[in-house]
C-alpha cells in the first residue's frame, strides 16, 4: 500500500508540473494564487462548477449557496475553486467579486466544454457545466470536484443522441466527482450503460450500492461499486490515478434522509416539466434549465431546498474525500 502511495504521489507530482506548464503557456487560464498554493503544496482543493450558478438556482440562492458551498469546503480543511468564464477567461477559483457577477448577471451563458473556444475568443461570461469545470480543474492540478448533479443521457436519447458532453468528459479527464447522481428527468439506465462504456469508475457513497437519482437516495439502479467513507473514496481516486487510466472516477452521494421528503413532490413535478417541455418544443442545452425552473416553481421552493440541502452535503463529502486523498498522496 505504502509503495501504490509513493507511486501515485510520484504521478501526480509529474502530472501536475505538466498540467501547469501547459496551462501557463496558455493566457486564457487565469489560477487563483490560493489554489495554485494548495496545488504545489499538494494540499486538499474542491473544484466546484459555475452553471448552477448561472442557470441552476435563481438569484439571490445562486449566490448564497455558492458562498456556502465555500465555506463547508474551507470548514473541511481545504480549498474551493470555483471555475467560470469571465470576460474570455477561464478561472479556476474565483474572488467573491467575480463569483457575485457571475450570480448576478442574467443572461450569462451555459459553457460547456465544446463553448470554451467561443467563448473565451469573443472575451464573453459564463457559468461552466460539469464538462467545461472537469477540463480546467484538471489543467490545474485539481482531483476532486463537487456538484449537484451531472448531466446524462436524456430520455429518448437512444434517437436525439441528447447525451451530455459530462459523460465523455467522465471518460477522459482523470478527476473525481462528487454528485448526487444524476435526475430522474434523465433516463438514468441508459447513463450508467453509457458511463460504463466510457470506462468511468462509478461508485456509490455510503452504506448501499444504490445509485441515487439526485431528489430521490434510489433511482432504483446499483452502482458498479461502494466506498463506505473519505478514505475508501481517497484511496479508489488514488489508485486510478495511479493506474494513469486518463479518465475519471463519479461519486454518488445520495441526498441525505432527511431531505429527501420533498421528493415524492418533486418527482411529480419533473413529470409535469417534462411533458411542458416537449409541448413547448424546448430541446438540447435549453432543456435542463427549463426543467430545473419548472420544477422550483410548481413545488414552491421545497424542491430548491432539497437541491440546497443536497449540495452543502456533496460539499461536506467531497471537501473530507480531498483532505483523505492528500493525506494519503504524503
Ligand atoms: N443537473 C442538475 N443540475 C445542474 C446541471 C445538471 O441536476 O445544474 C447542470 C450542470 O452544470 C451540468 C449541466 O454539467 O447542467 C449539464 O447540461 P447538459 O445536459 O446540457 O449537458
Ligand atoms: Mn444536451
Amino acid at each position: 500500500m505504502r509503495m501504490l502511495k509513493r507511486a501515485s504521489a510520484f504521478i501526480l507530482r509529474g502530472g501536475i508540473a505538466t498540467f501547469q506548464s501547459t496551462f501557463c503557456k496558455s493566457s486564457l487560464f487565469r489560477v487563483h494564487p490560493s489554489v495554485s498554493k494548495a496545488v504545489a503544496e499538494n494540499k486538499p482543493v474542491v473544484a466546484l462548477e459555475s452553471t448552477i450558478i448561472t442557470h441552476g438556482m435563481p438569484y439571490p440562492h445562486n449566490l448564497s449557496t455558492a458562498k456556502q458551498v465555500e465555506a463547508i469546503v474551507r470548514a473541511e480543511g481545504a480549498t474551493p475553486a470555483t471555475v467560470g468564464v469571465i470576460e474570455g477567461k477561464v478561472h479556476v477559483g474565483l474572488s467573491s467579486e467575480e463569483l457575485e457577477r457571475l450570480a448576478i448577471c442574467q443572461g450569462s451563458l451555459k459553457v460547456s466544454h465544446r463553448d470554451l473556444p467561443h467563448v473565451t475568443s469573443k472575451g464573453l461570461t459564463g457559468g461552466t457545466t460539469v464538462s467545461a469545470t472537469m477540463m480546467a480543474a484538471h489543467r490545474a492540478g485539481i482531483h476532486v470536484f463537487v456538484t449537484g448533479g451531472i448531466g446524462g443521457v436524456h430520455r429518448d436519447g437512444e434517437n436525439s443522441l441528447d447525451i451530455s458532453a459530462d459523460l465523455t468528459a467522465l471518460g477522459r479527464t482523470p478527476i473525481a466527482v462528487v454528485s448526487a447522481g444524476v435526475k430522474s428527468i434523465l433516463d438514468i439506465g441508459r447513463t450508467l450503460e453509457f458511463l460504463e462504456t466510457q470506462g468511468v469508475c462509478v461508485a456509490t457513497y455510503g452504506q448501499s450500492r444504490s445509485f441515487p437519482a439526485f431528489f430521490s437516495p434510489q433511482s432504483g439502479f446499483t452502482s458498479p461499486c461502494q466506498v463506505a467513507d473519505p478514505e475508501e473514496a481517497a484511496a479508489l481516486i488514488a489508485s486510478a490515478l495511479s493506474l494513469d487510466l486518463q479518465s475519471g472516477v463519479l461519486l454518488a452521494v445520495p441526498i441525505p434522509e432527511e431531505h429527501a421528503a420533498a421528493g415524492q413532490l418533486t418527482e411529480e413535478a419533473i413529470q409535469a416539466a417534462l411533458s411542458e417541455a416537449s409541448a413547448k418544443g424546448i430541446t438540447g442545452r435549453d432543456v435542463t434549465p427549463f426543467i430545473l425552473q419548472m420544477v422550483n416553481e410548481l413545488t414552491e421552493g421545497k424542491s430548491l431546498q432539497a437541491n440546497i440541502a443536497l449540495i452543502h452535503n456533496n460539499a461536506k463529502v467531497g471537501g473530507q474525500i480531498a483532505c483523505a486523498l492528500s493525506k494519503q498522496m504524503t
